[in-house]
């Protein structure tokens, strides 16, 4: 759908104690979700105040400021830097000469915008509905201008006769849907992490993530490549997986993630909330920062999310990336929350190596020796099972009748091996090569 640039006044409201640092910051960011979007930022209205305005969030002096930059600039739409009550958007509505949205609605429409898969689209809609539902007043032709965003994706359109209970019964609908197809991806999940382990690359929007998995497909890829990321906030929505080589022998796989925003809605976590989930639900996290752009709010944000979704006991690897943008002595030190810190950059491709060293040992990827020696008959259903868990590098047998075999396996199934000869061979004796020492937080 071809649809011309919308123009913005984004208007932002300051406190006094907001250091200029975090504002700029949050300026640019909020110019960076109006493009994201597909709108252009024409002018930027900002107004100091230590508490927001219950009618139009921002004094009534300003409010008629920001109608004069909407008329002088011609903009079609005022986007406020905060989520609005439905009684602020109203008010404001009818005192300004276009369309108001929030920041939650924008980030609403360029999620919209940017969903492809099945299950996206409808974590999509029901977060708009949800949004929705407080702020109808009973009227379709409310419904239409809230509706539409700046892509006019809104679920609104041709829904627009749609009241109070029909959005419920609606959403409900769509959350049957949704748990359906994800009862689906849960068995497809078992199955495949039954047997391989899963890396998850999280964090802020832009650090990227997908740039990462796109070199480490290059690097080590088993199948399939990765699209280039692209320069822009929320760029990727749906999570994609791919199956990477991995220690000697072994593989894993890699998931990209939806990148996290300060702020970000809580009705669009809860709608995500199965997908964030399942990237938490892995082995280990990677966890890619800007290593230009580190921020404390920022880096706060990605733990705040991982906390909200039950991840924070997974052990998270930090990529400071994008170092070569860096001077050295400028690197950010290490984050004190992951288990290692490592730098580099995706893009020119220095500090992959070490990074996947650094993921393999963690996982347990590298190989040890086990030797067992038992005096038990090894029939070929147990040759076949020892095959399986990993190579058997010698067989000999002694004088007094017992087997002993020297298997080459991964780190990470040594427990698991070792109960499964246990319970084969009563008589059974292991030792193992000097294993790396283990600690808590890997699994
Ligand atoms: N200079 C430099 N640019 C990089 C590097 N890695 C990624 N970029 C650029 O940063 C931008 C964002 O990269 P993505 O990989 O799309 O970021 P992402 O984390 O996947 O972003 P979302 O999907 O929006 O969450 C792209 O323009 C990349 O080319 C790097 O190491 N150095
Ligand atoms: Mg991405």
């Amino acid at each position: 759908m071809e649809q011309s640039l919308q123009g913005i006044v984004a208007v932002l409201r300051r406190t006094p104690d907001e250091g200029d640092d975090a504002f700029t910051e949050r300026t640019a960011e909020l110019i960076g979700l109006c493009e994201a979007a597909g709108a252009a930022v024409q002018r930027v209205v900002t107004q100091t105040r230590a508490t927001a305005d219950r009618t139009f969030y921002v004094g009534s002096g300003k409010v008629a400021e920001i109608g004069q930059a909407v008329e002088a600039t011609g903009a079609d739409v005022a986007v406020f830097d905060t989520e609005l009550s439905p009684g602020q958007i109203r008010n404001l509505e009818r005192e300004l000469p276009c369309r108001v949205l929030d920041r939650t609605q924008l980030i609403l429409d360029i999620f919209a915008q940017r969903a492809r898969s099945r299950e996206g689209m409808l974590q999509v809609e029901i977060a708009q509905l949800q949004y929705l539902l407080p702020r109808l007043t009973g009227k379709g032709v409310e419904l239409s201008r809230l509706g539409g965003g700046i892509g006019t994706r809104g679920p609104g359109e041709t829904k627009l006769e749609m009241d109070r209970r029909r959005i419920r019964e609606r959403i409900g609908h769509l959350r049957a849907q949704l748990a359906e197809l994800e009862r689906r991806r849960a068995v497809q999940r078992g199955r495949r992490r039954r047997t391989t382990p899963t890396v998850a690359l999280v964090g802020y929007t832009n650090a990227g993530k997908t740039t990462l998995l796109q070199r480490w497909t290059d690097d080590r890829g088993v199948r399939g490549t990765v699209e280039a990321g692209r320069d822009r906030l929320f760029d990727t929505l749906d999570p994609l997986a791919r199956r990477v080589k991995s220690g000697a022998t072994g593989e894993l796989v890699v998931l990209d993630t939806v990148g996290f925003v300060q702020n970000l809605p809580h009705l669009l976590v809860d709608a995500f909330r199965a997908t964030l989930e399942e990237a938490a639900s892995v082995d280990l996290i990677v966890h890619v920062v800007d290593a230009s752009h580190v921020t404390k709010e920022r880096m706060e944000t990605t733990y705040q999310v991982l906390g909200e979704i039950g991840a924070l006991d997974r052990p998270v690897l930090t990529f400071y990336n994008k170092a070569d943008l860096v001077d050295a002595a400028a690197l950010p030190a290490p984050d004190v929350q992951a288990a290692a810190s490592l730098y580099g950059s995706a893009q020119t491709g220095t500090g992959m190596d070490a990074l996947y060293q650094a993921v393999d040992e963690r996982l347990g990827m590298d190989r040890v020796s086990l030797w067992l020696s038992t005096r038990h008959a090894l029939d070929a259903e147990v040759w076949s099972q020892l095959a399986k868990f990993g190579q058997v590098a010698s067989a000999t047998s002694s004088e007094d009748g017992a087997t002993q075999i020297e298997l080459r396996l991964e780190r990470r199934i040594v427990e698991r091996v070792r109960a499964w000869l246990g319970a084969q061979f009563p008589d059974v004796r292991v030792e193992a090569d000097e294993l790396p020492a283990m600690d808590a937080k890997t699994r």
